[in-house]
């Protein structure tokens, strides 16, 4: 983590320093470090009134560094955190994806509700993503979402906490204004109010970037999926978190004031009216959406060439 430079001290407390952060010009050791990011967290969540003490939350878990660190400063801050994983179907990567997220549950004593999707709904994301002719990541994109969404709702969560970071967030931002894609840019805020049978969803780590959160793993002894996801390569937002990398190494904090400095100055001409958005619910699902019968079944019916069921009970009409 240290690039260099001779011995680092602490900025807090002079002992040796394990990490260096430029974007606050400051070094720090690892208990200092460790109560950065959970400071960070602590402060987005009054910042953008994303949660009550007694709330109870579901958190999207991947395996990855960022939702296991983001369900383990949750735990650690004494809310009721659960953790939700659905198994993709992406071969050996979901297998040691689930692995880990099982392993964390089991050491903190925490509770993992799971899915699979080829147990439940007779379809995995490769192969039902060609079925259904969509591109992997939009039916991954749209099963998670539907699945997340139908899990909160069904346990009676508060919020949704996903790992979003501030590097996720900021490269989304880059591409919706890169493409002036306005009607996304009203969805970029760190929290989403609950509205129409869809639970509220909240991303704690947006003030916190991709190398803490691999530094906060590793500092905290926690295992996980270091692979990118296969069906990732390519991707757009990709290109756009290297563009934003290269910037930021010139230019230490950018990151950051792009992103926060949207949410604190543009991102309110871009909200949308709730009253303009009318939804139904969904035929086969009872899901909220503008439609007959809503994307994720339309998807499930394709992938799996079966006929959507319309007498399947509504649990959210
Ligand atoms: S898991 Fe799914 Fe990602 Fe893999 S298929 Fe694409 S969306 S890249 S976060
Ligand atoms: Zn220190
Ligand atoms: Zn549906």
């Amino acid at each position: 983590m240290h690039e260099g430079r001779g011995p680092m001290k602490c900025t807090a407390c002079k002992a040796p320093a394990v990490i260096d952060l430029r974007r606050h010009n400051a070094n720090f050791c690892t208990e200092h470090f460790l109560r950065l990011c959970r400071d960070q967290v602590v402060k987005a969540i009054k910042d953008f009134s994303m949660l009550e003490p007694s709330d109870r939350v579901l958190v999207a878990v991947s395996g990855g560094k960022d939702s296991l660190a983001v369900w383990d400063i949750l735990l650690d801050l004494g809310y009721q955190a659960d953790g939700f994983y659905i198994g993709l179907g992406i071969g050996e990567y979901s297998d040691e994806s689930g692995r880990y997220a099982r392993d964390f549950a089991q050491s903190r004593g925490a509770t993992l509700v799971q899915v699979d999707l080829r147990d439940e709904y007779g379809y995995d994301i490769p192969t039902g993503s060609r079925a259904a002719r969509r591109a992997p990541c939009s039916a991954c994109g749209l099963s998670k979402r539907h699945l997340f969404d139908k899990a909160a709702i069904d346990g009676g969560y508060d919020a949704i906490a996903t790992g979003h970071n501030l590097d996720d967030e900021a490269a989304v931002l880059f591409g919706n204004v890169l493409h002036w894609h306005t009607e996304y840019l009203a969805r970029q805020a760190p929290v989403l109010p609950a509205r129409d049978g869809f639970p509220k969803k909240i991303k704690p780590l947006v003030r916190l970037g991709e190398r803490e959160m691999a530094a906060y793993c590793v500092l905290r002894g926690i295992d996980y999926i270091v692979e990118e996801c296969p069906m990732a390569a390519g991707n757009r937002h990709l290109r756009y978190k290297d563009a934003l990398n290269q910037i930021e190494a010139g230019s230490p904090g950018a990151k950051f004031d792009f992103f926060h400095g949207f949410l604190a100055r543009a991102a309110q001409n871009f909200e949308l009216d709730p009253d303009e958005i009318t939804l139904g619910s969904c035929a086969n699902c009872g899901a909220p959406c503008s439609t007959e019968v809503c994307a994720f079944c339309r998807l499930v019916q394709r992938a799996t060439a079966q006929p959507v069921e319309l007498s399947e009970t509504r649990r959210r009409a």
